[in-house]
């Protein structure tokens, strides 16, 4: 059976796994998680026992979490490799590297901002946080600013599982008024292309649940119910 995406909302970082397999176009199913409440009983600890998304039911049955594990997954299923490179290549080595960064620095610069937004009301503390996070992603935009230069895309000269999962996190520092990130021009600039995208434009149709076109392999919503006798016990 083709693979099934669990994907969190509102505002899950499993948007970028959503916009790769759209950019892959090969046969996916996704289920809806919204989050934190679906997360809580016992099918989704089955699923993943740390009760995060993104998570990925592969074609072969096992359970996959974590976005770079998923986006790499997809990266080697692809026999032409279209998101990503060869592995041993300097390129790969070089998106490898790409995806740690998002993962440490870039995703961990809002860490602050959505322990102030999850937290009970503390109005003190959450300023603190606010403040913490607000310089922990303007650092990382700067950064990510420098790195991209005037290139068109995040490593090399196509687009990789590096521009999809940064697509899922690029939207986060206007959802927490954290930075304007048009003071960041080479990224607002990837940022424009990313979100004029087809791929991009369908995952922010299915986590709001518009009407959304694919570019040809999402096969529908799959329930978590249902997919109860695809999982391990
Ligand atoms: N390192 C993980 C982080 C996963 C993660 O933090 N997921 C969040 C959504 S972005 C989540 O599921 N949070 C649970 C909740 O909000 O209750 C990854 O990159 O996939």
């Amino acid at each position: 059976m083709e693979p099934v995406l669990f994907y969190g909302v509102p505002q899950g970082c499993s948007f970028g796994s959503i916009v790769a397999l759209e950019w892959l176009a090969q046969p996916y199913r996704l289920c809806r998680i919204v989050m934190p409440d679906d997360m809580q009983g016992p099918l989704y600890a089955r699923i993943n026992p740390v009760r995060e998304t993104p998570v990925l039911l592969t074609s072969d049955g096992r359970t996959l979490s974590e976005s770079a594990a998923i986006l790499q997954h997809l990266v080697t299923q692809d026999p032409q490799q279209r998101l990503g490179y060869r592995a041993g290549s300097a390129e790969a080595d070089r998106l490898n590297q790409t995806m740690s960064w998002l993962t440490t620095t870039f995703f961990a610069s809002f860490s602050p901002l959505w322990t102030a937004y999850e937290m009970p009301d503390d109005p003190p503390v959450q300023a603190m946080l606010r403040t913490l996070g607000r310089s922990q992603v303007a650092k990382a935009h700067a950064q990510l600013d420098s790195l991209l230069g005037s290139n068109d895309w995040l490593v090399g000269d196509k687009r990789t599982i590096a521009d999809a999962y940064f697509a899922g996190l690029a939207r986060w520092a206007d959802y927490h008024q954290a930075i304007d990130q048009s003071d960041y021009p080479n990224l607002a600039r990837h940022v424009r292309k990313l979100e004029a995208d087809p791929g991009v434009v369908f995952a922010h149709a299915i986590e709001t649940e518009k009407p959304a076109v694919s570019s040809g392999g999402f096969r529908g919503h799959v329930t978590l119910a249902e997919l109860e006798p695809r999982l391990a016990a």
